[in-house]
């Protein structure tokens, strides 16, 4: 299908993303510059291959399944089919998308370890770890909580404190329990396998600035100073994992299968589409890899991969792409502030193309965090968006089909510079793309709209249409044309957009080479809709819909308290000590229901109004569905907090918090008084 004579071969790859929770806005900084890039190459005629997978394996995955009463196969089915319908969704064009827990994936891994076993880079040795005498199961650092050792806050995971940043072993923490019971580990030793990462320092020094930026080479170069340290790379089961060949109880780190998976990946795509892995990934091939990556895991792929890929003899990849994290209005995205927006919620309520259209404008191939600032990103969609770009399209063709006969004509004298002015930039917006500076492509694009929208202006069509239609028509058809040349530029950004464009104009389907051409006297079709504004009241709902599941789901999982009632002598997480000042600020009441009404579109919430006195009411929207019908609840007396600080919820405001005991679903008891307590009287 390429017209070039010497067309690039590009295998590349996003991080996989694993298999335990939803796809979200910070995934999506780089399935959409992947996905941009990989646009942008196949347009241009280059061989490209986009692929990506789940990563499936690990203890994470192994609870979670456990936890929601399935097996880990069973999620992970799950989760590739929620992943993949978000990713289409957003118009993430992959290839093909696999998972780790494919028997290409097995096979390889076993031929990795067999090399790397052969060639001497691995040794054993016994180490002593946390282990669960209750779960029967060594504790990953994630799955320790206690007291920080430094700033002494409680209910901190094992391998650092969220609330002073310190860094530290789990065996440091105070009063360490296991997460999942809260049972007090113990220390267990166990043989583990480990990789000499040491032995290939002198090859890493040479490759790493090579193939990253100077910013992540020179950052990585500081491990160097000294010898680098093996890494274990096996698990003791229970594991959701590969068993390692001829290890009875041993599984591979999840860490060790996840890249394998992007060689696996990319062989399941070769096979699938008859080509051969050896002329991407062959040791000789002179195919491009490129692996998009976010910078907190660049350890695992400018250290570990390419070191895993020499010992066992397979080419490395070409350049690691690290990109900065997402932070959401200049602030880490949060999820109790509802700005850990998952993609399927965004997509409730936003056109996934002002998303593409946004981060387009901030990626810049560097490392920066981008800061997805609700503000800016109304403003650079309304403004230049809808404002200069879609505009042009939408003025012009609107002119010619409805005023006229809508056919183009030809570009007048000062139309055809102003096309010839925005042709030479196009040069110029491919190396943008193709050096990952899309901020810099989509400024000179914004800029191609503006020189457009002066032009349009200036010439004013709309008052010549009677007086001199030829003329009109003229600056039309460079407005069209100029159009074009920008929707075709825009196309790895806005692939739909471009799409719609070339059926408004009655051609088949762009690829970059269009750009050479312009259209005169040419029958175009009616106008479609190409987008439309972003309104502030669909980000207010958007963030709402997240805090609330959030909400939603902080409850559902069982405190460790819960464990505790059970096994008292466990020494667990409890929650924190309040002074008797804090409690005595809470105001709980004794209210009675009056009204309840079911709130259609939640699974979970009703509509409550309580009456704490004739004529004091409150509406209070409560999580409790699942385990009350209105019936049970009409007329009767309940326990609540009154003076919460009233909250915009979805579905309105929530004045107060009916008191209830229990984990969710069915298991949820409302906390009511004896017969006779009085509405309003508080609860000491
Ligand atoms: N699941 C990992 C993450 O951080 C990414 C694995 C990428 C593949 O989301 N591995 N390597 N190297
Ligand atoms: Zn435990």
């Amino acid at each position: 299908m390429s017209t070039l004579t010497n067309p690039r071969k590009i295998l590349m790859t996003c991080a996989l993303p694993y298999a335990n929770g939803p796809i979200h806005l910070g995934h999506m900084l780089e399935h959409i510059e992947a996905d941009i890039f990989s646009r942008f190459q196949k347009m241009s005629g280059h061989d490209c291959v986009f692929i990506c997978a789940d990563d499936t394996h690990g203890t994470p995955i192994m609870i979670k399944a456990r936890e929601q009463k399935i097996t880990p196969e069973e999620l992970i089915t799950q989760s590739a089919i929620d992943h993949l319908k978000d990713f289409e969704d957003f118009g993430i064009a992959f290839d093909h998308y696999g998972s780790t827990n494919s028997p290409e994936n097995k096979k390889l891994c076993d031929l990795f370890y067999e090399r790397m076993k052969a060639k001497g880079h691995t040794h054993k040795k016994g180490i002593e770890q946390l282990y669960c005498e209750h779960d029967k199961m060594f504790l990953p650092d994630r799955f320790v909580k206690g007291t920080c050792p430094k700033c002494k806050s409680k209910d901190q995971y094992g391998d650092s404190c969220d609330v002073c940043s310190a860094t530290y072993s789990p065996e440091d923490l105070i009063e360490p329990g296991c997460s999942i019971c809260g049972t007090k580990p113990i220390k267990k030793k166990s043989n583990h396998i480990f990789f000499k990462v040491n032995d290939f320092k002198q090859y890493l020094t040479e490759w790493l600035p090579l193939h990253t930026v100077p910013e992540v080479s020179k950052k990585m170069m500081e491990w160097f100073n000294e010898d680098l340290r093996d890494w274990d790379i096996s698990r003791d089961e229970p594991y959701f994992g590969f068993a390692i060949p001829g290890e009875p109880g041993k599984y591979f780190y999840v860490w060790v299968d996840a890249p394998m998976g992007y060689v696996s990946t990319a062989d399941q795509w070769a096979k699938k589409n008859n080509r051969k892995l050896e002329d991407f990934w062959g040791a000789d091939s002179n195919a491009e890899i490129y692996h998009f990556i976010g910078k907190d895991i660049v350890y695992f792929h400018t250290l570990f991969w390419p070191a895993l890929l020499k010992s066992a003899d397979f080419k490395s990849p070409t350049q690691i792409f690290v990109h900065g994290h997402v932070m959401v209005n200049g602030e880490k995205m949060s999820k109790s502030k509802g700005t850990f927006i998952s993609t399927r919620v965004y997509l409730n309520h936003l056109d996934p193309q002002f998303l593409r259209y946004y981060y387009a404008t901030k990626i810049n191939g560097g490392i920066n965090d981008l800061d997805l600032s609700f503000n800016d990103f109304s403003s650079r969609v309304n403004s230049d968006l809808v404002g200069k770009i879609v505009n042009l399209a939408s003025r012009g063709a609107q002119m010619l089909t409805k005023k006229m006969d809508g056919v183009m004509s030809t570009p007048d004298a000062a139309g055809l510079t102003l096309l010839n002015t925005i042709l030479d930039q196009t040069s110029q917006i491919a190396k943008y793309y193709d050096s990952r500076d899309f901020s810099k492509a989509t400024t000179l694009i914004r800029e191609m709209a503006e020189l457009t929208n002066k032009y349009f202006d200036d010439k004013a069509p709309w008052k010549t249409l009677a007086s001199d239609p030829v003329a009109t028509k003229q600056v039309i058809t460079t407005t069209l044309n100029a159009f074009r040349t920008i929707a075709i530029c825009l196309q790895p950004v806005l692939p739909k957009m471009a799409e719609q464009t070339a059926i408004l104009l009655n051609e088949k389907s762009y690829v970059w080479s269009d750009l050479g051409k312009q259209l005169s006297n040419h029958k175009i079709n009616d106008y479609i809709h190409l987008a439309g504004r972003v309104e502030t009241d669909k980000i207010t709902a958007m963030i709402e819909e997240q805090k609330e599941i959030y909400a939603a789901t902080a409850v559902k999982k069982p405190a460790p308290a819960i464990a505790a009632k059970s096994e008292p002598d466990r020494n667990v997480d409890k929650p924190s000590e309040i002074e008797f000042e804090d409690f005595m600020k809470v105001d709980l009441r004794i209210a009675k229901i009056i009204e309840v009404e079911e709130i259609k579109e939640a699974d979970k919430l009703l509509r409550l109004k309580v009456e704490l006195a004739p004529g004091e009411t409150k509406q209070i929207i409560a999580g409790i569905k699942s385990a009350y019908s209105a019936e049970k609840l009409l007329g009767r007396y309940v326990v609540i907090c009154a003076n919460l600080k009233p909250r915009k919820m979805k579905f309105g405001i929530s004045e107060g918090m009916v008191l209830a005991a229990g984990d969710g679903g069915s298991d949820l008891f409302v906390l009511s008084p004896d017969a006779g307590a009085k509405a309003g009287s508080r609860v000491k």
